[in-house]
């Protein structure tokens, strides 16, 4: 006959959902998985762009674009989520991070008011406030200036307190 068939019950560990989350789950070898970049367009005359635009932190560049919506108009203030490569936040502040559109479409010149960037480490599910970058970029265009760029430096890999 057969033998008899014994049957275990395995117990599997649930993956550990941390208990404390923020500051005190945060330590200096903590990895950023995700940001969420929000960008205010200002309110001046063909401030708004169709061109696209991307951002890009150490070398990581996403495509700012909301499906079937007609991102950085005039005055609108836009917020995407961007997966990075998992990174300290020493690494962070020591990277390059830039704004940029590739001038296509109609206009393309842009007026930024307002950046801001939130960060998420792994195992905890809040965004804490990295930077605003507030009043201090202006027209990513071509034919504005003073810069007459499409590109804007948030950050130039130095360490920033
Ligand atoms: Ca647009």
């Amino acid at each position: 006959m057969a033998s008899k068939e014994i049957r275990k019950k395995v117990l599997v560990p649930e993956a550990p959902i941390p208990q404390k989350i923020g500051k005190k789950a945060i330590g200096p070898q903590s990895k950023i998985i995700e940001c969420i970049v929000t960008i205010t367009t200002g309110s001046v005359k063909k401030a708004g762009t169709d061109a696209d635009v991307y951002f890009e932190i150490a070398g990581h560049r996403t495509l700012l674009d909301k499906p079937g919506y007609n991102d950085f108009e005039k005055g609108d203030t836009d917020t995407y989520h961007l997966g990075v490569p998992a990174m300290t936040l020493k690494e962070l502040r020591e990277s390059v991070i830039l704004l940029y559109h590739d001038n296509t479409g109609k206009y393309p010149g842009w007026y930024v008011d307002k950046v801001d960037m939130k960060v998420r480490f792994e195992n905890t599910y809040i965004f804490k406030l990295y930077k605003r970058w507030w009043y201090s970029i202006g027209w990513l265009a071509k034919d504005e200036g003073p810069y007459y760029t499409t590109q804007a430096t948030l950050q130039d890999g130095t360490e920033m307190q």
